[in-house]
């Protein structure tokens, strides 16, 4: 169902369906970003009816579970079968001549994942794994699958922070704090049930929010502009805070932030980097994060990256515990908090996977 509010959402689900019915998922209709509510706020709704044995009816393709918002380093399990989809690269064959491509035949693993776009700095790093000299010489099917399961034994040993019931959106001006923040929201409200507020602070620099003051009417969260007013907050009623963009450089504007987490007692600082910035620039912004002691990293715009492969070192080397990646910008979708999934399925163009498949085709 289509509607205008979470409030409308809970009337229709209640009337059409009883109350055994569960929210599966939410979509913002349109995906134009948060400016969008502005001029229509509209949710498409899906829910499941559960029958009483608890079967379930469902009318759409099953959906995942609903489950809190924890950065999943440990448990992830990936595929590593070379079949994996993958999405298509800007660095892709459409952009290698046929000549090319039979010339590809003969370069080593190395060439071959520079040339179809792998990142500089991860190849010296995969150069310097103790396994390196085996593949550099392997099939590039045998390559891929032990590249892909190195890069998830590193990222699962990641130090993973807990996510603890008050949550600050940090980082530089327009990097999609405040979209990440509803996509938050919307997970808490519709997945969790569980009923958060918005503190915004302001410390000095305008954060106006216009935008998230109606997103907030229309999933019901209340927008607390003092810290003094604030509720109780709990598990059951979290809180997450929306900062104004922190200059790279103004290091005063990251301690200013560090001060104000720690007088409202906020231990999950999670910084947000536009994952299509230049890996020089999303370096200084973790550099600059270090002054207000981020625990997480957020990666946005993962949707406008042709691959993900400068994102791995960066990750490994940041000492933030990855915690979601957004994929676009509708606000309560376009969201995934499986990293170490998202990341792989952008690392190797599906060129690779099929010149990997042809390579076990003729074994
Ligand atoms: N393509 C794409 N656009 C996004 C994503 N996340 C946010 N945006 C867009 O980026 C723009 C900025 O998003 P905001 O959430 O307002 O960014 P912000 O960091 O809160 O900005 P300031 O508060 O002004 O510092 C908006 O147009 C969003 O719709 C994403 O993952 N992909
Ligand atoms: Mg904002």
């Amino acid at each position: 169902m289509v509607v205008r509010s979470a409030e409308e959402a809970v009337r229709v689900i209640r009337d059409k369906l009883g109350d055994k019915a569960k929210v599966l998922s939410v979509r913002q209709v349109g995906g134009e970003g948060l400016k969008r509510f502005i001029s229509s706020p509209k949710l498409e709704v899906i829910a499941q009816v559960l029958e009483d044995g608890g079967a379930a009816m469902q009318e759409q393709a099953p959906m995942p579970e609903p489950q809190r918002v924890v950065p999943e380093t440990k448990d992830e399990k990936v595929a590593v079968s070379p079949k994996q989809p993958v999405q298509t690269q800007d660095v892709s064959s459409s952009n290698i001549s046929d000549e090319n491509k039979l010339e590809s035949k003969s370069l080593s693993n190395f060439d071959l994942l520079a040339k179809f776009g792998f990142d500089q700095s991860l190849l010296s790093d995969i150069q310097s794994w103790a396994n390196w000299k085996t593949l550099k010489d392997a099939s590039i099917a045998d390559a891929l699958k032990e590249i892909t399961i190195g890069l998830s034994d590193r990222f699962r040993g990641l130090e993973s922070f807990p996510v603890t019931e008050k949550v600050a959106l940090l980082g530089g001006p327009g990097v999609g704090k405040t979209t990440t923040l509803c996509k938050f929201l919307a997970h808490e409200v519709f997945m969790n049930k569980t009923t958060p507020s918005v503190l915004k602070i302001e410390n000095g620099v305008p954060n106006p929010d216009d935008a998230l003051r109606i997103f907030c009417e229309v999933v019901g969260v209340t927008l607390y502009r003092e810290s003094e007013s604030l509720p109780e907050v709990n598990q059951q009623c979290p809180l997450f805070l929306d900062f104004p963009g922190l200059a790279m450089s103004e290091i005063e504007e990251w301690r200013n932030a560090n001060e104000v987490l720690d007088n409202l007692q906020v231990e999950t600082r999670i910084l947000v980097v536009n994952g299509a910035y230049d890996r020089d620039i999303i370096s200084k912004y973790i550099r600059s994060a270090r002054y207000l002691n981020a625990s997480h990293i957020a990666i946005t715009h993962f949707d406008e990256m042709s691959n993900s492969t400068k994102l791995w070192p960066i990750i490994f080397n940041s000492n933030l515990t990855p915690i979601c990646v957004c994929n676009g910008q509708n606000v309560t979708g376009d969201f995934s908090t499986s990293v170490l999934n998202q990341f792989i399925s952008k690392t190797f163009p599906e060129e690779l996977y099929s010149k990997g498949f042809s390579t076990y085709q003729r074994l």
